[in-house]
């Protein structure tokens, strides 16, 4: 994936893919990853359905991944994601199969026949192929590939599911959308330096998780997001785990990495990186009278 060129000319046989597989199919799952509910989807895929009036309500999102993600952002993303109605949102754990059964029932509710599978790269596509179809089919963790003829697997029940998913290409234009992938690890090593992308992750950690970071390395680490601050973090961790050079500096790019593998690994903590607009109910709670 990550020798992957988002070309405008691959883009748009990936669409034109995409948007003659919808043609096949009466549903669509879009599975992104809870930890970036924003970044890690790409309009596109509104684009094609828009031209697709018969799959209209037909539109199921899977916030993939929410073993990782903050539980009560998670909740408040599904309420937000799902308010229009056109849209069922479910949180899943493709990993380990949670949530699975749920969205099994709901395509069985609706009455689903045939369906097909799209996100960005790394969101977990394969992961539920094979949760799906009970077994292991498609490639975990593989290279998102071009489809050679149409396969259709019989899901226990008897739903079809084409086996090639759909690649929605990130978000590459938005620079904090390419920040968060890659921290999640979707468009590794692409966008910055390991070392400058560590850096940012502590920074929004201090920011939105301080007390997981200290929890994590046991240094001081305030909800200050000054770059001064990030840095002393990074050193501190440097120290406590020993990562230290020649003459004493500390190795920041092995903190770097041990942050963002620990971080993606799930290690610090369940950590959402973007927020959901919160309830409504809470919303109006919070309302000055
Ligand atoms: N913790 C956790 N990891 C997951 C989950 N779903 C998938 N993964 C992991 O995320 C990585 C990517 O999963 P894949 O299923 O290969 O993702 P994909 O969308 O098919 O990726 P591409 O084929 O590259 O587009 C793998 O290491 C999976 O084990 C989940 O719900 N929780
Ligand atoms: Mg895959």
């Amino acid at each position: 994936m990550e020798n992957i060129n988002w070309y405008p000319g691959h883009m748009k046989k990936t669409r034109e893919l995409i948007g003659q597989n919808l043609g096949l199919v009466d549903a669509v799952v879009e599975v992104c990853d809870a930890r970036i509910p924003v970044s890690s989807r790409n309009p596109v895929l509104d684009e094609l359905l828009s031209s697709k009036g018969r799959l209209a309500g037909r539109r199921l999102l899977v916030l993939n991944k929410s073993d990782l993600a903050d539980e009560a952002e998670t909740r408040r993303w599904t309420a937000a994601l799902g308010a229009g109605g056109g849209t069922t949102v479910l949180s899943l754990d493709a990993m380990r199969g949670a949530g699975v059964k749920r969205l099994v029932d709901r395509l069985s509710a609706m009455g689903v026949r045939r369906l097909m599978i799209v996100g960005v790269p790394n969101a977990g596509k394969s992961s539920l192929i094979n949760r799906l179809a009970g077994r292991r089919t498609a490639a975990v963790g593989d290279r998102p590939g071009v489809t050679r003829g149409k396969q259709w697997l019989t899901l226990p029940g008897g739903m079809q599911l084409l086996d090639t998913p759909g690649i929605l290409w990130p978000k590459f234009e938005d620079p904090q959308a390419g920040l968060n992938l890659a921290f999640c690890g979707s468009i590794r090593d692409e966008i910055m330096d390991l070392q400058d992308l560590g850096f940012e992750l502590v920074r929004v950690l201090l920011r939105e998780y301080p007390a997981l970071l200290s929890g994590r390395y046991g240094v001081e680490a305030g909800p200050d997001e000054a770059a001064d601050e990030a840095l002393g973090v990074m050193d501190a961790i440097g120290r406590r785990r020993g990562f230290l050079l020649a003459g004493g500096r500390v190795d920041l790019e092995r903190v770097a990495r041990t942050v963002l593998d620990e971080f993606r690994a799930g290690k610090i903590g369940r950590v959402t990186l973007e927020k959901a607009p919160p309830a409504r109910s809470e919303a109006e709670s919070q309302d000055p009278q």
